[in-house]
């Protein structure tokens, strides 16, 4: 069944790269109803429906980070009370992943607090991936910039996945983040290519961008020569002591607009047909209501679990409710972008 579905998919031209941003607001510009149905109906030719895949997140390494993103709690510029911490004893990461992997996850994303490893870091960070691999589960690492180097090491200790998010447009991007730039984002993106491993990336809604900055978003990964694999899409957390979460406090924009955030995902769902849309961040302040809307507007992964990073998740309990009142299933099978490489069908760009 799956080959059969594998090599429909790897003979389909869906995923393009030539969107261009007119495009992109044309859809975003829909009906919201007619929107969702059409993506809705690009989740049915490309995925099973009603399956969604769970991810679990650990942070190996908290706070104390010195970059200036104004979303986050763990950088040293937010007054957000997270203490930092070393990072994590492998055989700590080892039991946190056994546990998931009983919850029924079947990805252990792990998540460290930095600009970019160090070279000393490395040793660990490799025996975490091999262990947790060795127990079944795919891993994912979100780490800061990688070298083309460090990606390597990465991809040979087989990591499956890394996150790396561009966040919101290049536009809006310096107005978020100024120790990086956009460009060096990009550019760890290609070094994880480069090695072989796969591409998760997305970004936030609800910064107080525009219409015009998600169009931006989303165009900006909807262009890339091979789409991200997995596009996280996160609600905002505001956080107090951040930029943002002080910026957002008591206004208007403090709350994500629920139908432009799934409007959002819809249009991340037909602009990257093949690619897994992940229903990140912001879970646990939003409505099943909106929840489902997600998923019936393409988004096909969640984090399980009480705790992100730093911030509170939906929680197990509240997941299992929402699933059986809905009547989902945890995803067993194979992404299509990934299964595709598997079976030879995407020999780089996988565009049309
Ligand atoms: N330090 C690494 C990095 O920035 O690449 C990895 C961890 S970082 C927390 C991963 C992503 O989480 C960010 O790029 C951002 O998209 C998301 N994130 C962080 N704080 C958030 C918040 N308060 N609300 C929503 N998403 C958030
Ligand atoms: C992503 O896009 N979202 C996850 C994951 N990648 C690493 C992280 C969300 C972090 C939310 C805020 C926190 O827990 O501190
Ligand atoms: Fe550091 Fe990542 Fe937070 Fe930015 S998002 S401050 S890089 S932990």
């Amino acid at each position: 069944m799956l080959q059969e579905r594998d090599s429909t998919i790897a003979a389909n031209p869906a995923a393009r790269s030539d969107w261009t941003r007119e495009q992109i607001a044309a859809l975003f510009d829909l009906p919201f109803t007619e929107l969702v149905f059409r993506a809705a109906e690009v989740h049915r030719a490309h995925h099973r429906a009603g399956e969604i895949q769970l991810c679990t997140l650990l942070s190996i390494k908290t706070g104390g980070c010195p970059e200036d993103c104004g979303y986050c709690s763990q950088s040293v510029k937010a007054d957000s009370g997270i203490e930092a911490t070393k990072l994590m004893e492998v055989q700590a990461v080892l039991q946190s992943a056994a546990q998931a992997k009983d919850n029924g996850s079947k990805r252990f994303c792990m998540g460290a607090a930095w600009r970019n490893p160090k070279e000393r870091d490395m040793p660990a960070v490799i025996a975490m991936v091999k262990g947790v691999r060795e127990m079944g589960l795919e891993t994912c690492m979100t780490l800061g910039m990688l070298t083309p180097g460090q990606a390597k090491q990465l991809a040979d200790a087989g990591l499956d996945y890394y996150n790396h998010n561009i966040d919101t447009s290049p536009e809006r991007y310096e107005e978020v983040i100024t120790t990086r730039t956009f460009a060096d984002r990009l550019n760890t993106l290609d070094n994880v290519r480069a090695a072989g491993i796969n591409v998760c990336s997305g970004g936030i809604v609800g910064m107080g961008e525009t219409r015009a900055d998600r169009v931006g978003f989303v165009h900006a990964l909807a262009t890339m020569e091979q789409h991200p694999e997995s596009v996280p899409v996160n609600a905002l957390v505001p956080v107090k002591g951040t930029v943002l979460g002080n910026m957002l406090a008591d206004t208007p924009l403090a709350k994500i607009d629920d139908i432009e955030f799934v409007r959002t995902v819809a249009v991340a769902r037909i602009t990257m047909p093949l690619s897994m849309v992940r229903l990140s961040a912001g879970r646990e302040s939003m409505s099943e209501a909106t929840q489902s809307l997600c998923f019936m507007a393409g988004a096909n992964s969640i984090f399980t679990g009480d705790k992100l990073l730093t911030a509170a998740n939906a929680g197990d309990d509240a997941d299992s409710a929402m699933f059986a009142r809905l009547g989902l299933k945890p995803m067993e099978g194979e992404e299509p972008l990934r299964a595709m490489k598997a079976v030879g069908g995407c020999s780089g760009g996988c565009a049309a």
